[in-house]
């Protein structure tokens, strides 16, 4: 079994629970096992033009599908809640009920045409970064050799952590008055 980070966003309809129905399909993959899913992050778009503010969240599974099955799988769960990908604008993103990145497998490197290993924005993404550092402060890039604490820490600096403002599920009490 291989520890695995998933990245989950939505910017159209309801976002968590977009996120908590994608995540409730990733566990009934066989192969694959859940191990947390942090709190959701109302953050703005990034590197987009859009009045649609996400939901992100991040979550560890652990898995035996080898990377290009867990991709097929993830691209499955994103079909299946409607996202659509149309090539008209390709190269941009757009707007989407669900997006499901592998973040991390294991400590695996690699670049290949359909996926690349660590998700190469992940250093420079604070809705990434912020729910990771809850799941694993300490889990260290493989290519950064920065731990998730660390980054944010620095990205923090940087940016002035704007735009990103984490907020409870739904039916749970809020992070911190449990
Ligand atoms: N995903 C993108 C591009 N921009 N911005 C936010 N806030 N959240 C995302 O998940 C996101 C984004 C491409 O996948
Ligand atoms: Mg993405
Ligand atoms: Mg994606």
């Amino acid at each position: 079994m291989t520890p695995v980070f998933i990245g989950l966003g939505s910017n159209l309809g309801n976002g968590c629970e977009n996120l908590r129905a994608a995540w409730a399909g990733l566990g009934r993959l066989s192969g694959v096992q859940l191990l947390r899913l942090s709190s959701p992050y109302h953050t703005a778009p990034v590197g987009m033009d859009s009045p649609h503010w996400f939901t992100n969240a991040v979550g560890l599974l652990e898995t035996v599908l080898p990377p290009p099955e867990l991709l097929v799988a993830l691209l499955g769960i994103e079909a299946a809640a409607g996202r659509q990908r149309t090539a008209a604008e390709s190269g941009k993103y757009q707007d989407r009920p669900l997006d499901l990145d592998i973040l991390f497998y294991g400590n695996l490197v690699q670049a290949g045409p359909d996926l690349v290993l660590p998700h190469p924005e992940i250093a420079g993404r604070l809705f990434v970064l912020a729910p990771l550092v809850e799941l694993a402060p300490e889990f260290v890039h493989p290519v950064l050799g920065l731990s998730a604490a660390q980054l944010l820490a620095r990205l923090t600096t940087l940016s002035g952590g704007e735009g990103v403002r984490k907020i409870a599920w739904p039916g749970e009490p809020p992070a911190g008055r449990k």
